[in-house]
């Protein structure tokens, strides 16, 4: 009896760092702003066949609806009420995409935004994306309800009721973020109908939640919601699991309010390692991939297993939230390759792969001011579907990078080598890298002006393998470049520095 006990507390206390993914699975994919018919078929085609863990999904509650400018998409961090109607789809259409997505294995993360509801200026109205009467000026929010007795607005103490300073944790948590009516989550009220949202998406079947703009919520009140939530739904789930949780919070340093505040609840955003590995790719501040010796909490950054990390994200790929001018996107695909790559081989958190929408950037004065720019969509405002190219691309100015040879395959290098310890580094002093993952994975990168031309110790059982970034492994042959391992764990590399990719990866699972 005791032992059980001591079992239960121990899931209890830590079970949402675990991202609740089938074994073997180690990464998840942001399918940003995909409708929900598009993803279930993501789900079956794409992503269990190559080992993709989860896919974290825009907010999938009613949202404000924006004209000017023209359906932006951050109108979908303005909630109206929790009916699940949006852009992506409605009720039915979200219940499909769990259980298709589900029964292969791939679990559903939702964005939740829970922090606020519109913007104070977004009038009153039916503008909605289910069509429920609204008003921002009275703070009225008859779908869910709310009304202005469960605002903040008491508790701030700024004189336009707006985060002045974050420097004052008070102002960061109680006042409005750019103006967005701040949710009273200190009372009992609001933190039940907040539970009672997330409880009805977890009794659909998602497995865990990306918590909206954390840093602006007191731990306190998140953990008195995330103490309501149900286990997760037992159709796919051991009983008496619990929801993943992940936390927005920006913490670059030198801010009153703190990542480690927020490990109580489950893990947090760390939103250095994209800022940092971007400078050190980008080859900025005199940083080089010799550095990345010690990367991981040798950086500074949290500790490993509270850590969700991803080299880009919806709002840092165009210029929003943090991390500034060093993050690495898909605009910057040579270089993109190499980041995710180097985050994929490397054992240092739990992994998030983005996955966008090409927008037409205009930069004035430095800035994009076509940040704003929704989904692909058609002239009523709808979102388009993903298409899927003849070479499995996709279409209608969908990025699908998940979908990218050399990101698939470094997914795929991921769950090969889980679990395997980080090994064998090598490096020139300057930007030509390797290491391993125990004696299952190796990869070499050359982000130098110069060719690489190196034998290096793999720690490989001795065989020839297929470098899954030039290529992949199609039965007993390779698409790509082989490399010779001898039986005493050596292999020769070359790798130009004018190669379209240059980095080489090889696994126990490319061997031929
Ligand atoms: C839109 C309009 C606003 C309008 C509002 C209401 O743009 O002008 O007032 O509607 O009508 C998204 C968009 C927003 C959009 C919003 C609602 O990004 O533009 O506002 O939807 O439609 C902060 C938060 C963080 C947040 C980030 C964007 O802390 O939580 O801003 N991210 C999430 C979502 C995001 C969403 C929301 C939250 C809201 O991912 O998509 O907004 O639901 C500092 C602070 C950060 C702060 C940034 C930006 O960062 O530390 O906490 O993030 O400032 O304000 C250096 C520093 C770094 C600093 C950074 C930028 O890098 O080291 O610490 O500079 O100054």
């Amino acid at each position: 009896m005791r032992i059980f006990l001591l079992v239960v507390a121990f899931q209890f206390c830590w079970a949402q760092y675990n991202p609740n993914t089938k074994p073997g699975r180690t990464s998840i994919v942001h399918l940003f702003e995909w409708r929900w018919a598009d993803i279930a078929l993501e789900c079956e085609r794409y992503l269990a066949p190559n080992g993709y863990g989860g896919v974290q999904i825009s907010p999938p509650n009613e949202n404000i609806v924006l004209t000017n400018p023209w359906r932006p998409w951050w109108e979908r961090y303005q909630p109206i009420s929790y009916k699940l109607c949006s852009r992506s789809g409605n009720e039915n259409e979200f219940k499909d995409m769990v259980t298709r997505c589900n029964n292969v294995g791939v679990y559903i993360y939702v964005d939740a935004v829970v922090n606020h509801m519109c913007g104070s200026g977004g009038g009153s109205g039916t503008h909605s994306t289910c069509g429920s009467y609204f008003n921002a000026g009275t703070e009225d929010f008859p779908a869910v309800p709310f009304s202005s007795w469960d605002f903040n607005d008491g508790k701030c103490q700024t004189q336009n009721g707006e985060i002045q300073n974050y420097n004052d944790a008070n102002q960061v948590r109680d006042c409005r973020l750019v103006s967005l009516l701040d949710l009273a989550l200190g009372k009992d009220y609001v933190r039940s109908k907040v539970a009672e949202y997330m409880n009805h998406l977890i009794d659909i079947g998602v497995a865990g939640f990306r918590m909206d703009a954390s840093k602006h919520m007191w731990p306190g009140d998140m953990k008195a919601i995330l103490d309501q939530l149900h286990n997760l739904s037992t159709s796919w789930f051991a009983s008496g699991t619990r929801p993943f949780i992940y936390q927005e919070v920006i913490d670059l340093g030198g801010e009153a309010i703190s990542a480690s505040e927020y490990f109580g609840n489950g893990r947090v955003t760390e939103f250095k390692y994209g800022a940092k590995l971007g400078t050190v790719i980008r080859k900025w501040s005199g940083e080089k991939m010799a550095y990345l010796k010690n990367w991981g909490e040798g950086w500074g950054f949290m500790s490993s297993d509270k850590a969700l990390v991803f080299v880009d994200n919806h709002d840092n790929q165009r210029g929003h939230g943090a991390g500034g001018a060093s993050i690495l996107t898909f605009w910057d695909a040579r270089l993109y390759k190499m980041g995710v790559g180097f985050m994929l081989a490397h054992p240092y958190g739990f992994t998030r792969i983005m996955s966008s929408y090409r927008w037409s950037r205009n930069f004035e004065n430095g800035k994009d001011v076509n940040d704003w720019m929704g989904p692909p969509s058609n002239s009523d405002g709808s979102t388009k579907s993903v298409t899927i190219n003849a070479d499995t691309t996709c279409g209608n100015d969908w990025v699908c990078e998940h979908r990218w040879r050399q990101i698939r395959n470094m997914a795929i290098f991921r769950n090969v080598v889980d679990g395997q310890p980080f090994a064998n580094w090598w490096d020139n002093n300057s930007n030509q890298v390797a290491f391993g993952r125990g004696n299952k994975g190796f990869i070499v990168f050359n982000n130098d002006d110069w060719n690489l031309s190196q034998t290096l110790y793999t720690g490989l059982p001795e065989g020839t393998y297929c470098d899954v970034i030039s290529g992949d492994k199609q039965g007993s042959s390779c698409t790509g470049i082989t490399i010779q391992v001898y039986n005493n764990g050596n292999a020769n590399f070359q790798i130009s520095n004018h190669a379209e990719d240059p980095f080489v990866a090889i696994h126990v699972d490319a061997k031929l």
